[in-house]
């Protein structure tokens, strides 16, 4: 509500000279309309005016009236003086604690570089905490709410280069001890230090959100913020206390990452959702907008994306001077300044900002006449300014229907004077000399001894201080630590292979017709959303696709997720049919569009459930496999660092399977590069028992014994005659462990080595194939395997060689694969849809010749049967290769192999598909 005296401030403004455009108007005239205004204002307040603005803008518009497009608001805080609460914590206390926490952050990085100086130094961040001190230490004290009994917790995304900061605050609330801070980025061995960066999956009682691959946490966090949406409206779990807390660096919204999801947030009116922006105006190498404003900037994206945004500019010293800026040119004259500008100030003198900021106008002059020049340097960013950030963090939390944006802004390397303050190498500080650390103890009034500064303590008041007591007192009254991740003990109730949902996969097509894997896990999955002890916990996502794997009849079955319901009569409702586009308020399936970054977003929220909401949550993500790993693998590589659970599907995999889409669509590639990733668990099956022996089994382990892992399952649009489970205990063990024998033929007259053909996925097929050519045609027999998975027995063969290399005198331990391929000498030919690089994983504990076969090279339009003879796997190829080696072992005559490819229609002379 406008004040009487707000009122008499806006009398004062009226009758300001006007400026520009409006000089040729009627000043009588413009009189009148300003005296409207204040009519207005002074008796319907300031809610009832905007909407009579409004109105006359639209009446406007009706006219003709064509209005300027502005996103933007001038460059002042959002929350006028009049409207800031008033501040509910001891200021002084919180001042105390926020210097100490300043100090032990700076002295942690410090002293670890010092530590290791000799051995090349650690590296680490003082500047960008320096900046965000009072943004934390505010929510901290005021805001962040703990997970407990009553309370599923608030998220927090800490910037991942503020986390001295964090470790400071947990060293004072007694969390980590100084060997800890000594130990600061020095983390071996496991649980003495203190990881660079937020990483749960180093620190997993600590961190719960890895946000230092910049953008990533900013996307995280929206989906994050949706996903407890969707637990709420699906009845499953109260969310509605929680909040999602990211903070970010100017710098950071850089990534596309960071700004691509913001409509999402304003769509789902995720008012759960904030974001607060450091805008220390500077990334690494210098200004993030040097020759603009980023705050205005972003304002600007931000308010078109329908989001709330408050700008916390200035702090409270500039209060009286906004109070007698009558006629605007303060804020006109801060509204011209550029970003590199601004900067400039932050390190100049008092004599320099006042010529050269409020020099350019005698009545600017005047505003600060008053003002020491030691004052004008002092005057503080809103940043800085506790009481300016608590009245942001309130109206955000308190507001209603949309995400909050918080623009904040500040000095990056505040306090640290020369060392880095407001400079640009600010980023990269991480000495400080004598001088320096006695001008940040002075400044920050750190209670050590002068002679002691160099040694750069850690400081932590006494037991039983006020501040101690303050400090614990704030934290048990907003539910505990913050971060903290407390894993839930719930165990799964996970169905067994005998289940009629598996058991039917295990069968086969019975001779019945063919089908894919991903049709198989399109059962599957369907089969687990309706199993009774399980199924509400399954989350399919699916970026666009579902109709490309089949699996349409999961929309009206399950509905998809809307927060909104459905608005609309949808198209393909015909005649009540039941298979349509259904979204329901409670639907279980997240249908992201083509957003596979926002999908991957999903999941981790998804799949970190069991850590950060305390319930155990079954992603499934199904995908097109080539925009997965290549598209988004820094979000996988976060997933796992997440310690997430649950199941990536690369859909229609296979450089030669998908084989009309060409050279972007097809994938040979992906369980490459899911090898690299370490918890995660790839398998690139041929059948659908055995798909289905993998998810029951990864059932068992994520959920039923909280392996904190999770997998990544190749699976085709190919159709085939499924094969019913072979007998024998080998079976399931050998899937899981990456191979089994599958096919044997007879070893023919006289045969002196026996081949060993592996087939893995669709191509598994072709193997069996070449088996049987084998055999028909040249008499000889061989042992096909199918191989699930050229990482799982790779990585099994790592730690067995590396027990023996690491204990020479004790009898030697066997691999997986050296047991399994006990006896045999070979050759051994593999042939898969994926690069070479996928089987070669295993070369030197093959024991014998190892031809692999693959698709290196780009993938392109044309059928499966010309595409596999174009990468040289199909069956043919795999037999001319089989016939090869065993020339090379002696039994088989060379000189019949030129005959043999043009037997086999194999043209020597063919281009090659790694360069073509
Ligand atoms: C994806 C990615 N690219 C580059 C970096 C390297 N990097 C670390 S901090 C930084 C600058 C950060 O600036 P800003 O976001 O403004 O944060 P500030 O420290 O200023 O608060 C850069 C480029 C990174 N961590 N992640
Ligand atoms: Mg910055």
């Amino acid at each position: 509500m406008a004040t009487d005296e707000a009122v008499n401030e806006m009398d004062e403004v009226s009758k300001a000279p006007v400026e520009g455009a409006l000089e040729s108007i009627d000043q009588i005239e413009l009189e009148e309309w300003y005296d409207s205004l204040e009519d207005v204002l002074h008796r319907y307040g300031p809610e009832k005016t905007q909407q009579l603005l409004v109105h006359l803008r639209e009446r406007a518009y009706h006219r003709g009236v064509m209005m300027p497009f502005s996103a933007t608001t001038p460059y002042k805080n959002t929350i006028p003086v009049s409207d800031q609460p008033r501040y509910p914590g001891n200021i002084d206390i919180e001042r105390r604690i926020k210097s100490f926490i300043r100090w032990n952050a700076m002295a942690m990085v410090v002293r670890a570089n010092k530590k290791t100086e000799k051995h090349g130094a650690v590296g680490g961040h003082i500047s960008t905490f320096a900046s965000s001190a009072t943004l934390y230490e505010v929510a901290y004290n005021h805001f962040f709410h703990g997970r407990s009994a009553d309370h599923t917790g608030d998220m927090v995304y800490f910037q991942g280069h503020a986390s001295p900061g964090m470790y400071s605050r947990a060293f004072l609330e007694g969390r980590l001890t100084e060997s800890h801070l000594e130990n600061f980025r020095q983390e071996v061995p496991r649980g003495t230090g203190l990881s660079s960066y937020p990483h749960p999956w180093l620190m997993e009682d600590f961190w719960q959100f890895p946000t230092v691959s910049m953008g990533l946490g900013p996307i995280c966090s929206i989906y994050h913020a949706r996903f407890l949406r969707y637990m709420q409206n699906r009845g499953l779990l109260d969310t509605s206390k929680s909040k999602v807390w990211a903070f970010l660096g100017d710098g950071e919204i850089d990534e596309p990452e960071s700004l691509g999801a913001i409509t999402l947030a304003s769509r789902e009116n995720l008012d759960n959702l904030v974001w607060v922006v450091n805008c220390n105006l500077q990334r690494l190498d210098g200004p993030v907008r040097g020759n603009g404003k980023i705050i205005q900037e972003l304002e600007g994206a931000f308010r078109g994306a329908g989001w709330n945004c408050i700008k916390v500019i200035w702090g409270s010293e500039w209060d009286p001077l906004f109070e007698r800026d009558y006629n605007g040119k303060l804020v006109k004259r801060m509204g011209e300044i550029v970003d590199g500008q601004y900067q400039k100030y932050s390190v100049s003198e008092g004599d320099y900002i006042r010529n050269h900021f409020f020099g350019t106008d005698p009545e600017l002059m005047e505003l600060v006449d008053h003002l020491s020049d030691e004052t004008l340097e002092k005057m503080r960013r809103g940043g800085h300014d506790p009481e300016k950030v608590y009245a942001a963090y309130k109206a955000a939390t308190d507001h209603k229907g949309a995400p909050t944006v918080i623009l904040a802004k500040t000095i990056k390397g505040y306090g640290l004077g020369e060392a880095g303050e407001g400079r640009n190498v600010a980023h990269n500080t991480k000495k400080m000399n004598l001088e320096e650390l006695k001008q940040f103890r002075q400044r920050f009034s750190i209670p050590i001894a002068e002679d002691l500064v160099e040694k750069m303590p850690f400081y932590k008041p006494e037991e039983g201080s006020e501040e101690m007591a303050y400090l614990r007192a704030r934290r048990d009254q907003l539910g505990g630590h913050i971060p903290s991740r407390k894993v839930t003990s719930e165990r799964l109730d996970v169905p067994s292979l005998d289940d009629k949902l598996f058991a039917r996969q295990l069968r086969g097509t019975e001779g019945k017709g063919e089908a894919s894997t991903t049709s198989a896990f399109g059962a599957i999955i369907q089969g687990l959303m309706r199993h009774k002890s399980i199924g509400d916990r399954i989350v399919p996502i699916i970026p666009d696709e579902a109709r490309t794997f089949g699996m349409e009849s999961m929309f009206s079955s399950f509905g998809i997720y809307s927060s909104k319901g459905q608005l609309y009569e949808p198209v393909d409702r015909i005649n009540g049919s039941l298979i349509y586009y259904k979204e329901a308020k409670d639907g279980q399936v997240l249908e992201e569009g083509i957003n596979e970054a926002g999908a991957m977003s999903s999941f981790v929220a998804a799949g970190t459930a069991y850590s950060n909401l305390g319930m155990n949550m079954i992603p499934f993500y199904i995908y097109y496999s080539m925009f997965g790993f290549q598209r988004v693998g820094d979000l996988i590589w976060l997933a796992a660092d997440s310690r997430v659970k649950g199941f990536l599907v690369g859909g229609t995999s296979g450089r030669t399977t998908l084989n009309g889409e060409g050279l972007q669509h097809e994938d040979g590639h992906s369980q490459l590069i899911a090898t690299t990733v370490p918890p995660l668990v790839a398998y690139d099956p041929a059948y659908a028992y055995e798909l289905s022996t993998i998810i029951q089994d990864g059932l068992k382990r994520m959920y039923a014994d909280g392996e904190e892992i999770f997998y990544y399952l190749s699976v085709y649009n190919e159709s085939y005659d499924q094969p019913a489970m072979p007998e024998g205990d080998h079976v399931i063990k050998g899937i899981l462990k990456g191979m089994y024998k599958f096919k044997s033929t007879d070893s023919g007259e006289g045969q002196q080595h026996r081949p060993q053909l592996f087939g893995s996925g669709t191509i598994l097929n072709e193997v069996v194939r070449a088996q049987q050519i084998l055999k028909e045609k040249y008499g000889i027999g061989c042992d096909v395997w199918s191989v699930t998975s050229y990482s799982e027995l790779c990585r099994d063969s790592m730690d067995a060689e590396r027990w023996n290399l690491l204990h020479p005198t004790e009898t030697p331990k066997k691999s997986f694969l050296m047991e399994q391929l006990a006896g045999n000498h070979g050759p051994y030919i593999a042939a898969s849809d994926n690069v070479r690089l996928v089987p070669d994983q295993l070369r030197q504990w093959i024991p014998g010749k190892y031809t692999v076969l693959g698709t290196d090279g780009f993938g392109r339009s044309e059928t499966r049967t010309v595409l596999r003879r174009h990468f040289e796997i199909d069956a043919e190829c795999t037999t001319y290769a089989t016939l090869q080696a065993l020339a090379e072992y002696g039994s088989f005559d060379k000189q019949k192999l030129p005959g043999i490819l043009k037997d086999l229609g194999i043209d020597a002379d063919k281009v090659n598909p790694r360069t073509a």
